[in-house]
């Protein structure tokens, strides 16, 4: 267990200092955030015309992926692992070495899956943005834009507005709602796709 703790904070080290890195050298880094199967990797290859694998099996990213968004020299988009409620705390540590793409971004693309049933997409929602809070990922400076993924599978635009509303409800609660910006998209379809890159552009 101590061999471990010291490989995990040793990797941990490491990426902090590769994250600076690409600081330095001027890139602005915009990470996408969500529970597993909202569809960050699809967004992220739409994004980097990139073709990561995608699968509605839970865990399909199992480490950060990185690459230069299309038609910009300076932004890198950042796939990360997808978050799950109840996380059991024996693996948490080691999904610290991630937190910390997220903790650095300039921009988080929170990614939430807009066909969750009401109910759980509210609690999904919140308990994502109060630990995005918790860990220091969204301070009350950092550019936030919430991708509404998946609004092929919603059946009218009433029901997207109702989950617009709750997530600027839940925004509202954190006191965010200065910092974000809410983009109905279909990853999948490449619907407002364009959108999300006018509103990432100018909000960087
Ligand atoms: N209908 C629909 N399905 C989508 C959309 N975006 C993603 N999916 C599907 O949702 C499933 C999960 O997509 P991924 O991109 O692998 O999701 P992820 O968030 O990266 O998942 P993990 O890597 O496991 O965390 C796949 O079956 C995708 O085809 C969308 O806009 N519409
Ligand atoms: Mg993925």
């Amino acid at each position: 267990m101590k061999r471990i703790r010291l490989e995990i904070e040793r990797r941990r080290n490491d990426k902090i200092k590769l994250i600076l890195e690409r600081k330095e050298r001027g890139f602005i880094l915009a990470c996408i955030a969500g529970y597993y199967n909202a569809g960050k990797t699809t967004l992220f290859n739409a994004l980097t015309y990139e073709n990561k694998p995608v699968s509605d099996l839970p865990f399909t990213t199992l480490s950060s992926k990185y690459s230069k968004m299309y038609g910009s020299e300076r932004i890198l988009i950042i796939d990360t692992i997808g978050f799950v409620i109840d996380l059991d705390p024996r693996i948490i540590k080691s999904f610290e070495i991630n937190i910390e793409d997220l903790r650095y971004s300039d921009l988080i693309i929170l990614t939430v899956d807009a066909s969750d049933p009401s109910d759980w997409f509210q609690i999904k929602a919140e308990t994502i943005i109060r630990y995005l809070r918790e860990i220091g990922a969204l301070t009350r400076n950092k550019e936030l834009i919430i991708a509404l993924n998946k609004i092929d599978l919603l059946k009218s635009n009433f029901d997207i507005e109702t989950k617009k509303l709750q997530l600027e409800h839940i925004l509202k609660k954190h006191d965010l709602t200065s910092n974000a910006t809410i983009v109905p998209i279909s990853a999948k379809n490449g619907t407002n796709i364009d959108l999300l890159v006018s509103e990432m552009l100018s909000k960087i």
